[in-house]
């Protein structure tokens, strides 16, 4: 491609809204634009990189024997009816009407769509198991889009769906699937980790997240220091590790703490510290409140209490219910004395002589136990795990990072087939629902994530498997023949070795050419200049190093070749 005859609008200066180096790097590298809030136009050379990995991802998909078809975008309200997910989204979900006022959404994912064609073609277990799969735009109405395409409302993924008739057949369905997506971010050069995932809301018995480790991800990724556990934070398990106090249960007594509303302030107001100090958290499960108390040092996990009492919502409770539970206000709330059970998180259970909330306004409970005070309905693991703790399967000690959720397998089991009755004839004959897998890949999630694992302070250091242009010819001057006429024939050369180069025979200062080369983040630059000519050769510089040579203009394409060859780990 030639420059000057191409389209990259690159910017000196970005929208101070853009947070994340790949949103910054994204607009300034006139990859792509913003329409509206989390609504992007990818430019040509966004969609060229978009392409890229929609190239691997079809790749390691067929080679796993998916097949590809393509689904509508706009979808009818009847099939979100039937599996019940009409009425359970919120404004996530864009409903739109049609000219005979009839209801639609815009898809933000396509199990119902899928199942459909399944039902009305598969007929029998001879023609199971059947993986399809598409890469289409989906649409959710984030309550808060940000960070460009890390988290935008029209996205582009690739969701696979997987139909079996048994549980053996739907596990061998998800192991090729979660192969296939360790093949695809080793192809796009990704540094990734794969952690056990909680399934909420999408059902099914198990599920993981393909994390592509970034300080800027919003998501935390917990490993064992010791063993190969991982697993994200709503689903890594506390284990039970917590030696009993055995202190002497001392009176309990309550006490003023003026102003004292957080944690922190109580502790410090009292002079104890954080992990002496529990929180009951008062919190609606379905129709009914229970209180969750956790440790002041320690997070109450939503998922872990969804999971405990099997409950399709969680939320905290409302100011008005707190009262009705505790007949205190917010901020205040302790276990003695309440109207809903109380369950306690095993550290909880080990403490005594501990502070809680007196139900009371600014007014705490010291020397509070668990037994004596009030009774817990039970107690369980309902915190996140933090680091330090101890790993659920080698006792090692758990670490803490942070990552970007590019890929989510699960397997979904007959949710969808049942509540859509998508059935086929067994072996007797007899219908039976089938067991589903649903698999999907953050596709400009991909794009985004590369650049946060690879820039630099010039701009994108592109992995070559997803580089726009993998070379770059840059003669210093348009005005002069004989660097123009080597500059045209080695740009040949690369082209015909298929080696994607960009020829920038813009009439522009060298200094330019060079800051839109590193910005853009073209892995190899060939230099072509009056004075190495002279000595029949051009300048190679490879963009993640920096490091530039000097190589006769024969052997240049060669070079360049083996370059990128070493780039992509391939020698
Ligand atoms: C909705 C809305 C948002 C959603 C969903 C439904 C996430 C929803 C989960 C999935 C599960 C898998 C196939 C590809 C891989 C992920 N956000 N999910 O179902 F109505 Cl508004 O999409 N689907």
């Amino acid at each position: 491609m030639r420059y000057s005859r191409f389209f990259i609008p690159t910017l000196r200066e970005v929208p101070a809204e853009a947070e994340v180096v790949s949103h910054k790097l994204m607009l300034r590298a006139g990859m792509i634009k913003k329409l509206a809030s989390g609504i992007y136009s990818y430019l040509p050379l966004g969609l060229m990189v978009i392409r890229k990995v929609e190239d691997v991802v079809r790749r390691c998909m067929n080679e796993a024997g998916a097949i590809e078809l393509l689904m509508p975008s706009v979808q009818p309200a009847e099939l979100w009816k039937e599996s019940g997910r009409w009425n359970y989204y919120g404004k996530e979900l864009l409903r739109i009407k049609d000219r005979h006022d009839r209801d639609f959404c815009y898809g933000p994912t396509h199990e119902e769509v899928i199942t459909d064609i399944i039902r009305s073609y598969i007929s029998s277990y001879k023609n199971l198991p059947i993986n399809l799969y598409q890469i289409q735009n989906k649409f959710r109405d984030e309550v808060r889009p940000r960070f460009g395409l890390m988290r935008g409302r029209e996205f582009s993924m690739k969701d696979a769906y997987s139909f079996d008739i048994d549980d053996a057949g739907a596990n061998l369905s998800y192991e090729k699937m979660y192969k296939a997506y360790c093949a695809v971010f080793e192809a796009c050069g990704l540094k990734y980790k794969v952690v056990e995932a909680d399934s909420g809301a999408i059902g099914g018995s198990f599920s993981h997240e393909f994390m592509v480790l970034a300080e800027t991800g919003e998501d935390f990724v917990i490993s064992c220091d010791s063993c190969n556990y991982s697993a994200n934070l709503e689903k890594a398990i506390c284990v039970n590790d917590h030696k009993k106090s055995g202190e002497e249960l001392l009176p309990s007594e309550d006490v003023a703490t003026p102003k004292a509303k957080t944690v922190e302030e109580v502790a410090a107001f009292l002079g104890m510290p954080a992990e002496k100090i529990v929180k009951t958290m008062i919190v609606r499960v379905d129709e009914k409140l229970v209180g969750i108390m956790v440790r002041g040092d320690h997070e109450m996990n939503e998922a872990k209490v969804k999971n405990y009492f099997n409950a399709s919502v969680v939320e905290l409770a409302s100011h008005a219910e707190i009262e009705e539970a505790t007949g205190g206000p917010l901020g205040y709330s302790g276990p003695v004395g309440i109207k809903v059970p109380v369950y306690g998180d095993y550290a909880v259970a080990a403490m005594a002589n501990y502070c809680v909330g007196a139900n009371l306004r600014e007014t705490h409970t010291i020397n509070i136990n668990h037994g004596r005070d009030f009774e817990f309905a039970d107690v369980d693991d309902f915190r996140n795990a933090n680091p330090g703790d101890t790993c659920c399967k080698c006792g090692g000690k758990y670490v803490i990072t942070k990552g970007i959720e590019v890929g989510h397998i699960f397997k979904l089991g007959t949710k969808y087939s049942a509540s859509m009755n998508a059935t086929y004839l067994d072996k007797e004959g007899k219908r039976q629902p089938f067991i589903m897998g649903c698999y999907g890949i953050g596709v400009t999630r991909v794009a985004a994530s590369a650049i946060e694992q690879n820039h630099d302070e010039k701009g994108i250091v592109w992995p070559v498997q997803l580089a726009p242009f993998k070379a770059v010819v840059t003669p210093l001057s348009v005005k002069e023949e004989d660097v123009v006429k080597n500059a045209e024939a080695i740009y040949n050369i690369l082209n015909n070795m298929g080696l994607e180069p960009l020829l920038d025979d813009r009439d522009e200062r060298a200094g330019v050419k060079f800051n839109d080369a590193e910005l853009i983040g073209i892995p190899v630059r060939i230099t072509v200049g009056k004075k190495t000519l002279e000595r029949g050769c051009v300048e190679v510089t490879v963009r993640k190093t920096g490091v530039t040579e000097e190589v006769p203009v024969a052997e240049c394409a060669h070079r360049v070749k083996d370059l990128l060859a070493e780039l992509s780990g391939q020698i």
